[in-house]
């Protein structure tokens, strides 16, 4: 067994202050960037314009309504490392019912969100479907400034803007049958699979699913929005999981159905290759994926263009304080 060090966030060494005005000025600060990068180029003139058209639409994607946090959680309102820049964080997705690129935010645009529900079925005493509204003013929201890990070893630092699923759980009711919670995507083949795409074999919906020992931890989070606006789509608008101590693919997008089960559900990931994509996923620097290395990770952080830094993986992404009991 693997000997975990639990180290609590605030003891993790090079405290940096992270800016909070960087992202409530925002829209100044994306008229700032796209004006820097519109500057500073050395492009010939059309390939300059099409590259200002394009951060235009990008800035213009993530120019969704603004959302103020009710509470604070003075828990998650800082880390160790600087935030991601909204605009890299809005331009490197993985989104796969929209193509299997980095760059689907220009796609997934066609996501249809409005008058959007979610089905909460299930083993529960108290099944009922809401509507998103219904959700986000029923549960106090609160920001929260996560690390976020993709199993492929890219990482960035997000404020999520959301609630704990433990509140949505405790509503639901589940009944003592009940021992996983599966989370479904929303999927359309006519709007989600682009042309060319052969996507088409996979088992959709992106389903994921968490044992309700996670579900009910301090740290698992519906997200309905992030950088103080409600989500972009190419974030799973208008609803996600973010499960900050496992690897980013746990973390269903565009949520329209929470339902409660006896026995372990298939995943989407999982089912396309167990062996690479385990169901517990957790965020691990001792065990490699088979085909690379998990101890260190890509963070990216800093504009205008895409860039990394080398950071050692921590276990459970920096979490263990909150969940490594749940695996002993
Ligand atoms: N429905 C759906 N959810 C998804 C995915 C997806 O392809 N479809 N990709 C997952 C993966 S692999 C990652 S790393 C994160 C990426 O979230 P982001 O694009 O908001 O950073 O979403 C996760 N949730
Ligand atoms: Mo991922």
């Amino acid at each position: 067994m693997t000997i975990i060090r639990v180290t609590p966030s605030w003891k993790i060494p090079e405290q940096e202050v992270t800016s909070e005005s960087s992202y409530y000025n925002r829209r100044r600060f994306l008229k700032t960037l796209v004006s820097a990068s519109i500057g500073a180029s050395i492009m010939p003139l059309t390939a300059c314009q099409a590259a200002s058209e394009s951060q235009q639409a990008l800035a213009a994607s993530l120019d969704t309504t603004s959302l103020k946090p009710t509470t604070t959680n003075p828990a998650f309102s800082s880390l160790e490392r600087p935030l991601t820049d909204e605009l890299l964080a809005g331009q490197y997705n993985n989104f796969y019912e929209f193509g299997g690129t980095k760059s689907i935010w220009t796609k997934a645009q066609a996501l249809p969100t409005d008058n959007w529900k979610v089905e909460v079925t299930g083993l529960v005493k108290n099944p009922r479907t809401y509507d998103l509204d219904d959700l986000t003013k029923k549960f106090p929201l609160e920001e929260r400034i996560y690390r976020f890990r993709c199993v492929e070893a890219w990482s960035m630092a997000l404020p999520w803007i959301g609630f704990p699923m433990k509140l949505l759980l405790a509503d639901a009711e589940p009944s003592s049958k009940a021992k996983f919670v599966q989370f479904s995507s929303y999927y359309n083949p006519e709007i989600t699979k682009g042309p060319g795409l052969h996507l088409g074999s996979l088992p959709w919906p992106y389903k994921e699913s968490l044992r309700l020992e996670e579900m009910a931890n301090e740290l698992a989070f519906f997200a309905v929005g992030i950088y103080g606006h409600t989500l972009p789509k190419q974030h799973g608008a208008p609803i996600r999981a973010v499960l900050p101590w496992k690897y980013g693919f746990k973390g269903a997008k565009s949520i329209v159905k929470v339902e409660f089960v006896e026995t372990q559900p298939d995943t989407f990931w999982n089912t396309i290759d167990a062996y690479e994509y385990d169901f517990e996923a957790n965020v691990n620097p001792n065990k490699p994926h088979p085909r690379w290395s998990q101890a260190t990770e890509k963070f990216i952080s800093k504009g205008p263009n895409l860039s990394w830094e080398r950071r050692a993986t921590l276990p459970y992404n920096g979490y263990g304080e909150y969940v490594a009991n749940l695996y002993t």
